[in-house]
């Protein structure tokens, strides 16, 4: 039998779920989730697979107006992984009206020239009529209103609840060539351990931060250490500095006598305790370091 194998990129606009596919797709968190626009800053990479076949699925920040360098550097991220892959697939939500942010990258990803497959997510969040008509307006001339040109196919489905997500990854692997396993068996993403962490405590910062502040956050480890208890038990110690641009937001995440930054703490913990199958400590400060987002050198060291 033949293994076929390769890379799949998913883009759209911020909050439309392509984290969330992402993490669907593998089977396994790899990418953090938030309802809160332009959570991804990075491009992620989470592996499937299986007897037949490997799908290395690249998860994108959204494309957006951007405001900040860091805007600026997440939507180039996600432009450069439009070409060199095998298949594109561009996510619009089935829940709300497409918009010219939609349209934008529907030109984008036609002009790459990669073959592309258009993704109606959220169908649990909406009546089937209103997904049957999505979809014939998504069929309709490639200038009428609904139309976002024309993709090799269509595929609704609900990242959240998977129902649909098997089709989406039939169509994805007739796509494929036959092909090498670009990963080892069990490897799931390509992100060091340190990144998975910093990233799951952003995930449970932001979670119920409101305005401004999910943007102005960055969380990065500084320092790691496996440590060996009297018991014999391996600690995994990660020293994580979360950053925030100013005075207000260090005593909003920290919270009244630390409870917010302490609870944010552990409910990371206990989550990378599942994913990593070892105990863990987190021991975090926050620093204030205005303009993070629009200095190219903080930029660089935070590896965004
Ligand atoms: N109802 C419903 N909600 C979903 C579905 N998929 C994702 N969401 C929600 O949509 C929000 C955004 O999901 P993400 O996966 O973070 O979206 P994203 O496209 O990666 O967003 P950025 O990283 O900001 O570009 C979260 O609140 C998810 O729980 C779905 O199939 N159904
Ligand atoms: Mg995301």
């Amino acid at each position: 039998m033949t293994f076929r194998s390769g890379f799949v990129t998913l883009v759209g606009r911020p909050n439309v779920g392509k984290s969330t596919l992402v993490n669907t797709i593998v089977g396994r968190k790899v990418a953090i989730v938030s309802d809160r626009p332009q959570t991804t800053r990075t491009e992620i990479r989470g592996v499937r697979t299986t007897a037949t076949s490997q799908i290395v699925v690249l998860d994108t920040p959204g494309i957006h107006k951007p405001r900040t360098l860091l805007g600026e550097r997440t939507n180039q991220r996600a432009l450069d992984a439009l070409g060199s892959v095998d298949v594109v697939c561009m996510l619009i939500e089935a829940n709300r009206p497409i918009g010219p942010g939609d349209r934008h990258i529907a030109a984008l990803v036609h002009e790459s020239g990669t073959p592309s497959i258009c993704v109606v997510n959220k169908v649990d969040a909406t009546d089937r009529g209103a997904i049957i008509e999505r979809l014939v307006a998504l069929g309709g001339p490639i200038d009428a209103e609904g139309s976002l040109g024309s993709f090799a196919a269509y595929v609704p489905l609900s990242a959240k609840t998977g129902d649909g997500v098997d089709g989406l990854i039939a169509e994805i692997e007739s796509r494929f060539d036959e092909g090498p396993h670009y990963y080892p068996d069990d490897v799931v993403t390509d992100q060091p351990e340190t990144f998975l962490v910093a990233e799951l405590l952003r995930e449970k910062l932001i979670a119920d931060a409101r305005d401004e502040l999910p943007h102005s956050i960055a969380v990065m480890v500084e320092d790691f250490e496996e440590r060996t208890t009297k018991t014999g038990d391996i600690v995994l110690a990660f020293r994580c500095v979360v950053r925030v641009e100013r005075d207000s937001q260090k005593g909003i995440v920290i919270g009244h006598g630390g409870e917010r930054l302490k609870a944010a703490g552990q409910s990371a913990r206990h989550e990378l305790e599942r994913l990593l199958g070892a105990r863990v400590h987190l021991d975090t400060v926050v620093r204030v370091d205005p303009d993070w987002q629009r200095r190219a050198n903080r930029l660089d060291r935070l590896g965004l």
